[in-house]
């Protein structure tokens, strides 16, 4: 049987089914900033990933009836063996659909869209949870460490723990925790909350969602709580803490880096220039397309500037790749309805045939394309209303080599602490974030490269594998301390 001394659990195993040149369907490894990070911790440990496939059990994984070919033992490299739970068209609806993304997404996103309790949907939930903690159960070798990943799996820590109590559980939440007063609402919350301090280590991005989560551990625990450290009940022998902390994600600067360099990315993103008319501003957006990332204020606050001459639109283009995401979700058609009302809107008022105001890329792009864009944007705007982290903004930064460029970066994001350097907005106020969006487009190149400098400096310095290791340091000397009580 597979089994390892470091085990992953997230929702998503890191493969894809992709359709090849010679027309077959296969399996390869998905992009992401999770699996190189968590790769770059792997080459001297026997790893296990354990996730979903993406496809419902009941449709897809059978060959016959789908053409689909089995999901794989391993990544082709051999780097780590892969583990998948099974999930059924049902589980896909109630789990993923209903309680992950229409409960706990909107609810920690500070309930920018309303977020819908249903019991059948938290049944789903804890059935789903239990299943990856049997599979982590399983396939961990004894006192392995498991690393459990984000939201849709909170309870996982506490009931892993009870099947196994020698493994050492950390838990990384990439997502936003909320304040008290919100997460309360949750007809679930003890439950929630009792399933995570099952880890030995909690993280968050930032000291933001460290203090909410603390600050509902004494509202619904009754167990002491000290600085960082909750203390949970048992008998002296096996008495154990649950530590808090946060460690902000990051991107893999080295591959970035490598990318952004090639001559291959550097005459692409000059190609898109001139195929844009060789404007003098680029402006450009990149989100997965989420109600969350604030893509619809940005185009409203753009296509004031342009209606009112603040920005000429013969000389300035603003191109948004948005990624097509949980489309089987209510908010989410609304919120791409709002937007290609606005892109539609804005580009029969302004744009010119052959010209228009707003390049809107409903697809996903290679990652190659991505920092060719990133290379060619003069501006990049980054305005969600509330995200965990954001890479889209380190991104950005890691790929301009040049020392150019201009960020305009929302508050409410956790890399606005480490990027204090960007042009930072409130996107609730369009008229700061349009004179900060004039700003950032007419800064001269000497106050472009300083605070590009600065932005860069803290990226490369604080890279993925940084987090990465951090996060797995923290864990095993917590719970070597725990060893030693
Ligand atoms: C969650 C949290 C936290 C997007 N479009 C394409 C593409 N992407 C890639 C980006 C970036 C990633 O997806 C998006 O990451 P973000 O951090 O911006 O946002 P979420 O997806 O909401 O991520 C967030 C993150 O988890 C990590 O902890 O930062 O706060 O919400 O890497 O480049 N990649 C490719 N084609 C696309 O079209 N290849």
């Amino acid at each position: 049987m597979t089994a390892g001394d470091l085990v992953i659990v997230a929702n998503r195993l890191p493969i894809e089914l992709a359709d090849e040149v010679d027309g077959c369907r296969r399996w390869r490894r998905a992009p992401g900033g999770l699996v190189s990070a968590l790769e770059s911790a792997l080459p001297d440990r026997k790893a296990v990933w354990i996730g979903w496939a993406g496809t419902p059990s009941d449709v897809a994984s059978d060959t016959s009836s789908t053409g689909n070919p089995p999901v794989p033992a391993g990544t082709t490299d051999g780097a780590y063996a892969l583990i998948e739970v099974p999930l059924t068209r049902a589980d896909v609806e109630h789990f993923y659909d209903g309680f992950s993304n229409s409960a706990l997404w909107p609810l920690y996103h500070d309930a920018i869209a309303t977020p819908v309790y249903h019991r059948i949907d938290f049944d789903a939930y804890r059935r789903v949870n239990r299943a990856f903690a049997a599979a982590a159960a399983e396939h961990a070798l004894p006192g392995a460490t498991v690393w459990v990943h984000d939201y849709q799996l909170q309870l996982v820590p506490a009931m892993l723990r009870e099947m196994r109590p020698d493994l050492r559980i950390g838990f990384f939440l990439h997502i936003p925790f909320p304040a008290a007063d919100l997460f309360m609402q949750l007809p679930w919350r003890r439950e929630l909350i009792t399933g995570l301090v099952g880890a030995d280590l909690v993280g968050f991005q930032t000291s933001g969602g460290v203090n909410n989560f603390l600050e509902c551990a004494r509202r619904l625990l009754a167990w002491p709580i000290h600085d960082d450290r909750i203390r949970l009940p048992g008998t002296n022998n096996d008495r154990r803490s649950c530590v808090v902390g946060s460690f902000g994600i990051s991107v893999d600067w080295p591959r970035i880096d490598r990318i952004a360099r090639s001559e291959a990315t550097v005459a692409r993103a000059a190609q898109v220039r001139a195929e844009l008319g060789n404007p003098h501003r680029i402006l450009l957006g990149v989100d997965r397309l989420d109600y969350t990332k604030g893509i619809d204020v940005r185009l409203r606050a753009y296509t004031e500037l342009l209606r009112e001459g603040r920005l000429d639109p013969a000389q300035t283009v603003l191109i948004q790749v948005a990624t097509p995401s949980r489309e089987s979700v209510d908010e989410y058609q609304r919120i791409r309805d709002d937007v290609e009302l606005i892109v539609s809107r804005t580009n029969g008022d302004l744009g010119q045939i052959g010209a228009p105001a707003i390049h809107y890329v409903r697809q996903t792009q290679p990652l190659t394309e991505l920092v060719a864009l990133y290379r060619a944007a003069d501006v990049m705007l980054v305005t969600p209303l509330r995200d965990g982290m954001n890479l889209v903004s380190k991104e950005y930064v890691a790929s301009r080599s040049d020392d150019d460029g201009a960020l305009v970066l929302s508050e409410f994001t956790g890399a606005a602490r480490e990027l204090a350097a960007a042009w930072l907005v409130n996107p609730h106020d369009t008229d700061g974030m349009k004179d900060a969006i004039v700003a950032a487009a007419t800064a001269g190149p000497v106050e472009r490269k300083r605070r590009m400098r600065a932005l860069r400096s803290r990226v490369r310095n604080h890279d993925v594998e940084h987090w990465t290791r951090e996060f797995l340091a923290a864990l095993t000397s917590i719970t070597r301390d725990h060893g030693a009580e």
